[in-house]
Parts: structure tokens; sequence; C-alpha cells
């Protein structure tokens, strides 16, 4: 008789997989389907869910490929119509709380697979099936190429692939590094923007209005996203606190 060792998990520097992953996943799919987007509930929300933890169960937690998440990528495809996509960098409050508002935009989170992983962490291991609930690679301590990283930045790719028209993206105007290139929004999805189908990026720079400083689009950060789309050939617009909009945006809400 073989006794079946408890899982041998490595430890990692960064917190385990979500508690009930499996189950937040399967649930928020359903809510999307069903009830946020119901032209969506042809989607078979149990092949999605396997596809999901397919893609990294059983495997090196710090060798995950875009590849190994095509299968659930191609389940959960969606279309965002042109002129809709919200992009964010450093406000992730408050881009969803704008979203919230202005329904018809879209944010990654908006989208059926951003919503389902939105705020969860998961990892496996290759010496067992199950999910790793104890630790998981952070991405500056232990690998880049970790299961929920190679997650952000192929979705975010396909969503910056699929996009537009005018893209929007909100920028936060209080931290040093507005356009920070570390950043998915930097990495990713400029350089996935379509120049034939998306001629404009409009920045909205956000202040704290605590500290407003004066013209956060003449930031040095910001004349470098200028520079890189203009090589791209989009143009680049941007506002400074747009605030405006937004309040009236949320006067409305609050009168219907
Ligand atoms: O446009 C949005 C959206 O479409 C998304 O896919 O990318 C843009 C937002 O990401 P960002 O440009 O990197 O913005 P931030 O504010 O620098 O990062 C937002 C959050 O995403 C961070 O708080 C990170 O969460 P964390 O690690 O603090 O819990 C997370 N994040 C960013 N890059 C990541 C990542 N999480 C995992 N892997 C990465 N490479």
């Amino acid at each position: 008789v073989m006794w079946r060792q408890p899982p041998q998990h490595q430890e990692w520097k960064g917190a385990g997989t979500t508690a009930h992953f499996y189950e937040i996943i399967l649930g928020r799919c359903y809510t999307y389907t069903q009830i946020v987007r119901p032209e969506l509930g042809h989607k078979d929300c149990q092949k999605i869910g396997k596809a999901f933890t397919d893609a990294f169960l059983s495997k090196d937690p710090c060798s995950s490929t875009e590849q190994d998440y095509q299968p659930l990528m191609e389940l959960t495809n969606q279309t965002v119509p042109c002129d809709k996509t919200l992009l964010w960098s450093k406000t992730n409050e408050l881009v969803h709380e704008y979203a919230w508002v202005q329904r018809e935009l879209f944010t990654l989170e908006n989208t059926l697979l951003g919503y389902m992983a939105d705020g969860l962490r998961w990892c496996g291991d290759p010496g067992s099936p199950e999910m790793n609930y104890q630790s998981c690679p952070d991405r500056w301590k232990d690998c880049s190429n970790n299961s929920v990283s190679v997650f952000w930045n192929t979705v975010s790719k396909r969503f910056a692939e699929d996009a537009c028209g005018v893209v929007r993206v909100l920028l936060n105007g209080s931290v040093h590094n507005t356009f920070d290139e570390r950043s998915t929004f930097a990495r990713v999805e400029v350089f996935n923007l379509h120049p034939e189908k998306v001629h404009t990026l409009q920045a909205w720079v956000m202040q704290d209005i605590r500290n407003i400083s004066s013209d956060s689009c003449s930031h040095a950060s910001i004349k470098n996203l200028k520079l890189i789309l203009s090589k791209r050939n989009i143009t680049f617009t941007c506002e400074n606190n747009y605030r405006d909009s937004f309040q009236k945006h949320l006067w409305r809400f609050s009168h219907k």
C-alpha cells in the first residue's frame, strides 16, 4: 500500500489562492452572464470555470504562459462597442465608481473575464492537482511569469487589441509616476492598441482634491506617453481634472 503524502506545496512569498476560488469564479460567471449582461447568457460557465483552472493546475506557477490561457480566452470572447473602452492606471477605485455610473463604458473589470478574476489570487503546483491555498509567487520577490500576472497581461493585451474608435484612460495626477512604465497600461495596453482601429487615446488626468497642483497634462511622464503614441500614429489628447463631467454624471445618477 502506498501512503498518500499530504500535498507538499512550495513556499512562495505571496498570499495563496483565494479561499473558495472555484466557487467564486463560477458564481461570478453566472452573475455576469445571467444578470449583468444577459446577452451573454449562452456562455457555458462550467466550461469556462474548467478552462480557467486547467490553465494553472498541476503546473509550475512561475512558468505560466499566454498559451496556458488560450482555451479560456476563446470561451470568453466578448465585443466591446467602439468608443466605449476605458483603461486606467493608479485609479482603481475612481475608475470603477465612474464606470458604475457611466454604464455604457467598459473597463476590463466590466468584461466577463475581468469581472470573474477581479481581486482574486490563484496558483497551482506541478506536483499536485490541487490549488495552492498556502502561498503563490509574488511578482517582485519570486517571479514575474506567475499565473496571476500572466493572466492579467494576457487579458489586458486582448482588451487593447479589440478596442476601436476613441479609447479613454483615467490616470492619477496626484502620484509622481502618472504614466508608469512598469504598469500594465504602459507595458501592455499602449503597445497593443491597433492604430488602424484606434484613432485617439484620450487621457483624463484626475487629481486628489486635497492637493491640486497646476497642470498634470504637462508632467514629464505624460509627455513620454504622448511621444510613444505619436510614434504609433495614435492621436493623444489630455484633459486635467475631468471632475465637472464626473459630478454631472453622479448628479444625474442620484436624481434618477
Ligand atoms: O487599464 C487597466 C486595465 O485594463 C488593466 O488590465 O490594466 C490597467 C490597470 O493596471 P495598471 O496600469 O498596472 O495600473 P496600476 O494601478 O499600476 O495597477 C493596478 C493593480 O493591478 C495593482 O494594484 C496590482 O495589484 P496588487 O499587486 O497591488 O494587488 C495589479 N497589477 C498590476 N500589474 C500587475 C498586477 N497584478 C498582477 N500582476 C501584474 N503584473
